[in-house]
Order: structure tokens, then C-alpha cells, then sequence
């Protein structure tokens, strides 16, 4: 209660859980028959499947329904073998075919019974979301008939809050789970959040930022009485809670000179750190690290490697089933702008390939979908994939810290699915990203996604109402790789909005064609940044051009892009496979959208759509910003015909884009003409 009881309906706090109310008619009579839960187990997970069936069956048919452990009509939640009814409604062959959180859902007409039942409870209650769609979106449930497994084991949540309250990259406002150096005791709004990543099938999530400070150092401490409590909020709903740690603990909380992971004394540290933390949590994920990373402490500090690094940990970890997550995001970020060699891209791959084999059973490491640092289009990771006896993560970000943070419209799930299905041939045809994620490619132990979340306590989760999609689209992505991007955005726009066919078909154009927009405005030809420092909102063509980031495009009046070829460049392309190595290795077949990140080319050079750089360069930005002002006409057209709150938000951010994809225009086209000299074919108004 309490906190919930703030939010109108209309601010987008009830996100795609809204549960409105089926008018009287058909599809209402039908639910009606069921409108009564059996659930005989006395489990937390169950429990949390019963009461969130019963407030969506409330919602949605405004009667509440009864719960019982009695046979008969009704919704029967249950784990196999627990209730022999439900065994006997499936079959063994059902049983079979579902893994450790899969479940089946079979309508029994004749009995007026629907039958939700998992391998386990986590099972039933993605069962019971999965249901719960149906219902809200007003599907029949009279046959339903149906088992699914998720694809990938971990489906993970990485907040990055800090504990003063703040969300590094954070566009929605505070964190939701510190203020003031402490855990919030407000907690309904995190079992909100609990909610909404269950319904979508995330199973884990590390609280903190992956940036640890001194006072989050204290979390596997001082701190694990409320930290517990956090972790039984998610327990609740089937999500394993990790943190993220500070590698450099023993000397910062623990009080020892040293954090040089093959010390006895350090690795006694943290055998006991860990066993301390397991008895507040005796279900705790594991640890979650960023070392020697952007001024993080690790092991090159001891000159061990991370291999050393995580292996310590991953001891500690080991007598209780945990895991130790370890971020491959390390690079020379004090680069010097007149060193050409050092190529950031590289490096991830450089670090880590020479260590396939080293790591210890309970690591994964965790690597971000490209090489640089999730811009509007980078190539796949060549990491990803590149050692097959090690664990591995893919990491995303949902938070659009590049990608117009959560003032821009910018739809993820394309992005990703290219990503995902992207062929790396590490081992011949067939090798494709989703099949590295999900371990199958390689026989992983453990394997699957994380992203960085994009909640803050803004009244509607995501600041932009619109990004809640990519919240909602991530679970739905990472559980089944193979649902597509419309259909993802039609279930959420359903969920969200409601049935009617001119929301539904304007809001998925909007969605849809977000990310060509964004990218046609911004950085051209996958050269990434040219972004404000620091903030990285805004256009700022060489904002990074000459600092220690290794972010460079290298831009003169002949040419742009960054050379990564063997031939003449950083040699960058000679860490893919097969075919992809020639293709971005050659000029004639780099594809255009990458051009720029694999090549410098002069102005003149001519791409496979047959125009030149300069005039695409002009020809995208301004129709890019046109496009943008056009997302305001055709969201305009759905004054009311939703609610009034949910409208004007969205109105209001994409106004706000419009205006913004002005200024990026121009400040995009202005900057190459000064530098190229070359006119518009077209003549249109550049800024000289
Ligand atoms: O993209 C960069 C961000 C940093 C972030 C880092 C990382 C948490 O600008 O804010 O730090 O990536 O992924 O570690």
C-alpha cells in the first residue's frame, strides 16, 4: 500500500500490470467461468503467483476471486508432483519437455478449468504472467494449450545506483533503492519493480552500481540486514539478488594492506566476507565486478591478471552455489589523443581472449554487445563467442545513455535482435550471438544476458513513457530471442494502452521506426560519440576528439572514420571470423552503416547507396530532424483516444525531440561543411 496509493492512474506507474477493466460481453463471460484460484502449496513463490493472479482478476473483471486449496472450476496454479489433478490434466509428455523454470498452460473446457503448471514454482509464476497477458490483452482462454521454456539461464537486471541516491546514467530520476547512504525503507515501490521484471521473466538482479564507492563497499557488510530484506522482496518474485563489489574491499572495509588476490590473507577476507554474506542471504546470486576498468581498482594493480582476479572470488563463492560475474569493459581510458595505435575497440578481446580456459567454473564473464560503448551502432563484440571454454554474459543497456536518454524515442529491441542474431562463425555457420548467450553454441555451464537497467522514481519508472517498451521488450526478448520486434511492441502496447486499432498501429510505427530516426540525426555512419563530454546528451562533434577516452573520428577536410583494418589501421578487423573479417576488412564491402567505424574514407567516396559521404552526411541529418518533428504530428493524432496523462507526457517528450533533432542537424551539417568545404547538392540551409 502506502506509496502505490500516490500514483494516478495516468502517470504510467502501473506500466503494463495496469489490468483495466473488460467491459461486460462476451470475453468477460468467458473469464468469468474461471474467475476462482486453486493453489494448495504453501510457497512463497506460489503465494506471490496467487495474489498477483487475483489482482489482475480483480482489475480486469472488477470481482475478486476466491482462493482456495479445494479441486474444482477455476485457475489451478501448481508445480508438478504437488498436485496430482494438474499431473494428470498435463501428462508426462508436458512434464518432460519443461525445463527448471519452464511451465505449460492447458485449458480443460470440460471441467471449465485452466491449469498453470511449472517444474517449479518460479515455473508457475512465470505461468501465471504468462496468463495474466492473455487475459489483459483479452485473448480466449477456451483452448489454450501451451509450454514454454526460456532460452536463456541468467536474464538479468544490472541497476547502477549509487547509495546517495543517485543512478549513474539515470534518466528517470533516483534511485528507488538508496537514499541518503542508505537502503529506502520504502519497499513498495521496489516490490513494484519486482513485479514488472517478473511478469516480463527476468530472474536476477545486482542492486548497485557496478562503479562501487567507499560506503557500497560496506553492503556485504555492515549493510546485509537491509540488504536481506531487499533480497526477500525479490525472492518473492523468483529473482536472485547479486551485488556489485568493490575489488579492492579488504584494503578499503577490511583493513588489510593489500587486495593482490593470490595473498592468503586477502583470499581469507573474502572466504569469510562471503560465508557472512551467505548466512543474511542464504540464497544470494553472487558478486558482480567492474576491475581495472575506468579508474576501478584490480588485479593488473598486483600484476596479476583477471583470471587471478576472479578465481578469488570465485572460491569464496563456490561452497554456496555463487557466481561471480566479471566485466570485460576494460581499456586504457587515459589514451593519448596523438597515439594512434592504441585502438579501444581492441581491447576487451585483447584482454581476455590469451585467458580462455583460466577461469574457474563459477565465473562468467560479462561482455557489452560492442566493442566501444553501446552507441547507436557499433559491430558485435568479436569477445563475444571468442573463447569457448570460458563462461560468458552479453551485457546491454537498456538505459539510452547514447541512444537519446529517455528524451528521445529510441525502440531497443531491433538493435538487439540484429545483435542476437548476428553470425560470428567462430565455429562455421551457424555460430550466431543468441546461441553463444544462451551456451548452447559452446555447451556453456552457465551463460545468458544482463542489462543495465533504465528505472529511476520518476511516477512513471522511465521518465519517456515510451521506453518503458524497452524495459518491458528486454524480458520478453532475452526469455524467447525469437519473438519479433512488432510483436513485442504490439504486447506492450496492448498492455499498455489498451485494444484500439489506431493506438495500436500509430504507436508501433512510432516505435519502430525510432531507431532510424535517432541514428539518421546523430553520429553518421557508426563513428559513434561526437556527444557532449560527460553529460553524452547532445551533440558535440569534437567533444571527445582530443581526450584520453580512445574515442576518436578523426575528422580533417579530406575525410573521417577511424582506420581499424590490418592493412593500414589498428588491425581491430583481424579479431573477427571468416567472412566477417573481409567484410569489414575491405572498403568495396564494409557495410555503409559501419563504414565510418572500420574506415577513413575522403568525403567523396562513394557508398553502395550511390551517394557520397558528405551528401549522405547532409542528405540523413536533414531528414532525420523531419522525421523527428513528424513523431509529434503522428502521436498528435491520438488526442483522445487514450488517457489524457499518458498523452500529454508523451507529447511533451517528443516535442522535445523534435526541437533537440534540430540542433543536432545543424550542428552535425555546419561542422562537415566547414571541414569538407562541399556543398548540398540540394542547396538546403547549412549554418556556414
Ligand atoms: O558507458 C560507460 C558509462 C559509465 C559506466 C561505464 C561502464 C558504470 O559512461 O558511466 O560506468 O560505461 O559500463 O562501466
Amino acid at each position: 500500500m502506502g506509496q502505490q496509493m500516490t500514483y494516478r492512474t495516468g502517470d504510467g506507474y502501473q506500466a503494463w500490470l495496469g489490468y483495466r477493466r473488460l467491459a461486460p460481453g462476451e470475453r468477460y463471460h468467458q473469464y468469468t467461468a474461471y474467475n476462482r484460484i486453486q493453489a494448495a502449496e504453501d510457497h512463497v513463490v506460489i503465494r506471490t503467483a496467487v495474489s498477483e493472479l487475483s489482482r489482475g482478476l480483480e482489475g480486469i473483471l472488477g470481482v475478486s476471486p476466491e482462493v482456495t486449496a479445494q479441486g474444482g472450476q477455476g485457475i489451478v496454479l501448481a508445480t508438478f508432483r504437488q498436485y496430482p489433478d494438474a499431473d494428470r490434466l498435463f501428462g508426462a509428455d508436458t512434464i518432460v519437455r519443461l525445463g527448471p523454470e519452464g511451465y505449460a498452460i492447458r485449458t480443460d473446457k470440460e471441467n471449465s478449468r485452466i491449469a498453470v503448471g511449472g517444474a517449479s514454482e518460479s515455473g508457475v509464476l512465470y505461468g501465471t504472467f504468462h496468463l495474466l497477458r492473455i487475459l489483459s490483452m483479452g485473448l480466449s482462454v477456451e483452448d489454450l494449450d501451451l509450454t514454454e521454456n526460456p532460452v536463456n539461464q541468467l536474464r538479468m537486471i544490472n541497476q547502477w545506483d549509487n547509495m546517495d541516491g543517485s543512478v549513474e546514467r539515470g534518466y528517470a530520476g533516483q534511485s528507488i533503492f538508496f537514499k541518503n547512504n542508505r537502503i529506502t525503507e520504502e519497499t513498495d515501490r521496489i516490490r513494484d519493480y519486482a513485479r514488472m521484471l517478473a511478469s516480463s521473466g527476468v530472474n536476477a538482479i545486482a542492486i548497485n552500481n557496478v562503479n562501487v564507492h567507499k560506503v557500497e563497499s560496506r553492503l556485504i557488510t555492515e549493510f546485509l540486514p537491509d540488504v536481506a530484506k531487499l533480497a526477500a522482496i525479490f525472492r518473492a518474485y523468483a529473482i536472485k539478488l547479486f551485488l556489485s563489489v568493490n575489488y579492492a574491499s579488504p584494503i578499503e572495509i577490511g583493513g588489510l594492506s593489500t587486495a593482490d588476490p593470490l595473498d592468503p590473507e586477502v583470499r581469507q577476507w573474502w572466504i569469510k566476507t562471503t560465508a557472512g554474506v551467505y548466512s543474511a542471504i542464504p540464497d544470494f546470486g553472487g558478486y558482480l565486478v567492474k576491475a581495472d576498468s575506468e579508474n576501478r581498482p584490480g588485479p593488473f594493480t598486483y600484476g596479476r591478471d583477471h583470471a587471478d582476479g576472479s578465481n578469488m572470488l570465485a572460491e569464496a563463492l563456490e561452497p554456496f552455489n555463487g557466481i561471480v560475474i566479471w566485466r570485460c569493459f576494460v581499456y586504457n581510458c587515459k589514451q593519448d589523443w596523438r597515439d594512434r595505435k592504441t585502438d579501444r575497440a581492441r581491447a576487451a578481446y585483447d584482454h581476455f581472449k590469451p585467458l580462455d580456459g583460466r577461469f574457474k567454473d563459477n565465473v562468467i564473464l560479462q561482455i557489452k554487445n560492442g566493442p566501444m560503448d553501446f552507441q547507436v551502432r557499433e559491430p558485435v563484440s568479436p569477445l563475444l563467442g571468442a573463447m569457448p571454454s570460458t563462461n560468458q554474459v552479453l551485457e546491454f543497456q537498456i538505459a539510452q545513455e547514447y541512444t537519446g536518454q529517455q528524451r528521445h524515442v529510441f525502440y531497443l529491441i531491433p538493435q538487439w535482435k540484429e545483435i542476437l542474431e548476428f553470425e560470428t562463425y567462430t565455429k562455421g555457420l551457424g555460430s550466431t550471438i543468441k546461441r553463444i548467450a544462451c551456451g548452447d553454441l559452446h555447451g556453456s555451464k552457465l551463460s545468458g544476458i544482463a542489462a543495465v537497467s533504465n528505472i529511476g522514481d520518476d511516477s512513471n519508472w522511465t521518465g519517456h513513457l515510451l521506453a518503458q517498451a524497452n524495459l518491458y521488450g528486454y524480458g520478453r526478448l532475452i526469455w524467447n530471442p525469437d519473438l519479433s520486434s512488432e510483436e513485442i511492441a504490439d504486447e506492450w502496447i496492448r498492455l499498455t494502452f489498451g485494444d484500439q486499432e489506431n493506438v495500436r498501429t500509430i504507436i508501433k510505427m512510432i516505435l519502430l521506426s525510432s531507431p532510424a530516426i535517432y541514428e539518421s540525426y546523430t553520429a553518421p555512419l557508426g563513428v559513434g560519440f561526437m556527444v557532449t563530454p560527460h553529460t553524452h546528451y547532445g551533440p558535440d562533434v569534437d567533444g571527445y576528439e582530443y581526450s584520453k577516452w580512445g574515442t576518436y573520428h578523426y575528422a580533417d577536410r579530406n575525410g573521417v572514420g577511424v582506420d581499424r583494418t590490418q592493412s593500414s589501421g589498428t588491425g581491430y578487423t583481424a579479431q573477427y571470423n571468416g567472412a566477417n573479417r573481409e567484410r569489414y576488412e575491405s572498403l568495396q564491402d564494409c557495410p555503409d552503416e559501419l563504414l565510418l567505424f572500420f574506415h577513413h574514407v575522403p568525403y567523396t567516396h562513394v557508398l553502395h547507396s550511390g551517394k557520397t559521404v558528405i551528401q549522405h552526411i547532409y542528405d540523413t541529418h536533414f531528414d532525420g530532424a523531419e522525421k523527428a518533428e513528424q513523431l509529434l504530428v503522428t502521436w498528435e493524432s491520438l488526442a483522445g483516444s487514450m488517457d489524457e496523462g499518458l498523452y500529454t507526457q508523451v507529447a511533451e517528450r517528443l516535442a522535445e525531440q523534435a526541437e533537440h533533432a534540430k540542433e543536432w542537424r545543424d550542428r552535425i551539417n555546419t561542422y562537415f561543411y566547414r571541414k569538407s568545404g562541399i556543398a548540398d547538392q540540394l542547396n538546403r540551409l547549412i549554418y556556414a
